[in-house]
């Protein structure tokens, strides 16, 4: 079976690593989010790529879910003391490395996509790992700040800043003139199911379906897409989720994230069973619904939510 997943950072990554224990023999191609992507000290920082890679192939901090394992933070030290910020972004000795590797081989001329496949060659996440565009994408965000409105990375806003100010507008600058990187849309035409994990339907599925091109090779593939529910009881599971929901005006509710969606995509749509309520509308937005257990609490369960999307795939097809 070939399982196409549009993926953002810990929501994605998590779901996926849940997929690959219930269907071991599938084939999965997972178009990431690089809209978070940004330069820090020269470098490029791929956030949501690296979160996938580094949860699938072993080497995430699990407890705080991006970023690696037994981490230190000598390099950030040190320039802090030349006075070289930003402070407030947490780049780890360990995974400066990718950065300087990405940056070198992008620097010698070789696009996203390929530096990409050959970060994996270490990590073998056990899946296809695709950057949803080798063109440059960042999501910039509008705010009001003493009186004065500004776009600021998307970094900054959700790091720096928590998201404590509201989100005006969220833009994924360069997405209208960007390509689905190679390999994206051929993966899309030739998939058995689609599927959008947990992830921010704002600005990890929403950048990724914002790139000309594949949201339309999403809609005419002919086969079925099943997304499941980052809320829950209303509120994100995790993050800040609603803050970027209220910027394009949706609710944070699993109903209203599924109809923002639009039964134009998505045919099928798992909310939480706390969230049961919310099936009938979902429905009769043309969009079948399940309400079933969607806290990532372990592997297992994560492997079960799986197991539930594909079945309801199929229910559907
Ligand atoms: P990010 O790039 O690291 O923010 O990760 P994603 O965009 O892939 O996923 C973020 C979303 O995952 C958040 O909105 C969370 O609500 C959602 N999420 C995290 N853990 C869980 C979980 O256990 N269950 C569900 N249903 N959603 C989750
Ligand atoms: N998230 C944070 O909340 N604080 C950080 O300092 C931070 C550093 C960081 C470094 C590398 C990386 O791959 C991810 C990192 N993240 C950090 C997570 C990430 O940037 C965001 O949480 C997601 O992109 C939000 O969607
Ligand atoms: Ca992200």
């Amino acid at each position: 079976m070939r399982i196409v997943v549009l993926a953002g950072g810990i929501g994605g990554a998590r779901f996926l690593r849940g997929l690959k224990r219930a269907v071991p023999d599938a084939e999965i191609t997972v178009i990431g989010n690089t809209g978070d992507d940004i330069h820090l000290f020269g470098l490029k920082v791929c956030p949501d790529l690296d979160t996938v890679m580094y949860t699938l192939g072993g080497g995430i901090n699990e407890e705080q879910g991006w970023g690696r394992a037994d981490e230190t933070f000598h390099l950030k030290e040190e320039l802090a003391a030349y006075g070289i910020g930003p402070e407030w972004f947490g780049l780890g000795d360990r995974d400066f490395a990718t950065h300087i590797v990405r940056t070198q081989m992008m620097g010698a001329g070789y696009p996203l996509s390929a530096v990409t496949e050959a970060l994996c060659d270490r990590w073998q996440p056990g899946v296809r790992l695709i950057p949803m565009t080798d063109d440059r994408v960042e999501t910039h965000v509008a705010v009001e700040i003493d009186g004065e409105r500004k776009a600021i990375h998307f970094q900054e806003y959700w790091v720096r800043l928590r998201a404590s100010v509201p989100a005006e507008a969220v833009v994924p600058v360069g997405a209208d003139q960007a390509k689905p990187a190679p390999g994206v849309l051929e993966a899309i035409a030739e998939a058995d199911v689609i599927l959008f994990p947990p992830s921010n339907p704002v600005v990890s599925v929403g950048t990724i379906l914002a790139v000309p091109g594949i949201r339309e090779a999403i809609a005419d593939a002919g086969v079925p897409v099943v997304g499941l529910s980052p809320i829950v009881g209303d509120a994100p599971v995790r993050g800040m989720a609603d803050k970027v929901l209220a910027a394009v005006g949706v609710e944070s509710t699993a109903a209203a994230v599924a109809e923002h969606y639009g039964s134009g995509l998505l045919d099928g749509w798992l909310v939480d069973t706390v969230d049961a309520a919310a099936v009938e509308r979902v429905e009769a937005a043309g969009i079948r619904c399940r309400a079933v257990p969607l806290m990532m609490t372990d592997l297992e369960a994560a492997a079960r939510m799986a197991r539930e999307a594909l079945a309801l795939a199929e229910e559907v097809r």
